[in-house]
């Protein structure tokens, strides 16, 4: 893995059962180790309180909207998260797309207001199982990819992709280290046409039932550069693991 690896904790809605006490502990975990890059995105409401509490993490949004400021009921811009202490954004996570419909277009606008803000980004993309089964799953992804990616001068700079295949998301299955690294080295492919020699250094993140006992593997698959993590990242015991794990 040339890249140094980055590993991500997505809370989700969880920011009762994970709490700023946990942030704390993974924090010290990762001052052991400075060859990983560690980063958690809390719901909204922690956020800031994690960026004061802790040194070594990277803290990030799990979603922005696409607009500065303005008459969005319950939404937070890029520019909030900023102000916020945030470092990152999550966009187009699966869930955003099928619960809120969020379409490609959507996601890159986000992830271009997010770039303008001065927030790194993780775009993730990644295929439903009967995308998968019907042989689809490249394609589906290569369409995402096209459709999201940031595309404003330097993007990829900082611009981590996360290839997150549905069906694996909070199931405990996980794709072969096979498929991993066939889809990953796909997604490289994809950032070195869109971007040129600038595509090489963007981390493809794998994400989707990441654990303790798998981690290893699956970062040891082509072109995986790190993982975005949810369930596992919300107890410092197992995730402090999966840092150990990569490193
Ligand atoms: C996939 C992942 C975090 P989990 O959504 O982005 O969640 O590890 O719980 O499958």
């Amino acid at each position: 893995m040339a890249l140094r690896p980055y590993i991500v904790g997505n809370w989700k809605m969880n920011g009762l059962r994970a709490t700023l006490a946990e942030a704390r502990q993974i924090d010290r975990a990762a001052a052991r180790y400075p060859a990983v890059e560690v980063g958690i995105a809390p719901p909204f409401t922690l956020v800031h309180a994690m960026a004061e509490a802790t040194q070594e993490l990277r803290v990030g949004g799990q979603d922005c909207h696409a607009k500065v400021s303005g008459a969005f009921t319950g939404d937070v811009s890029a520019a909030m998260l900023k102000d916020a202490g945030a470092m990152f954004v999550i966009v187009g996570h699966s869930e955003r797309r099928a619960m809120y419909a969020e379409s490609d277009s959507d996601v890159q606008a986000k992830a271009d207001a997010a770039l303008i803000e001065g927030l790194s980004v993780i775009l993730c993309v990644g295929e439903t199982e009967a995308q998968r089964d019907a042989g689809e799953a490249e394609a589906v992804v290569s369409a995402q990819l096209v459709g999201s990616l940031p595309r404003g001068e330097g993007a990829a700079a900082r611009l981590a992709v996360a290839y997150e295949p549905v069906w694996a998301i909070g199931t405990g299955r996980v794709p072969s280290v096979d498929d991993v690294g066939a889809m990953h080295r796909a997604i490289r492919a994809q950032l070195l046409a869109i971007y040129g020699e600038e595509g090489a250094g963007v981390r493809i993140l794998y994400g989707g039932s990441v654990n303790a006992g798998n981690a290893a593997e699956l970062l040891r698959a082509d072109e995986v550069g790190g993982a975005l993590v949810g369930g596992a990242s919300l107890t410092a015991e197992s995730f402090a693991a999966i840092i150990h794990a990569s490193a």
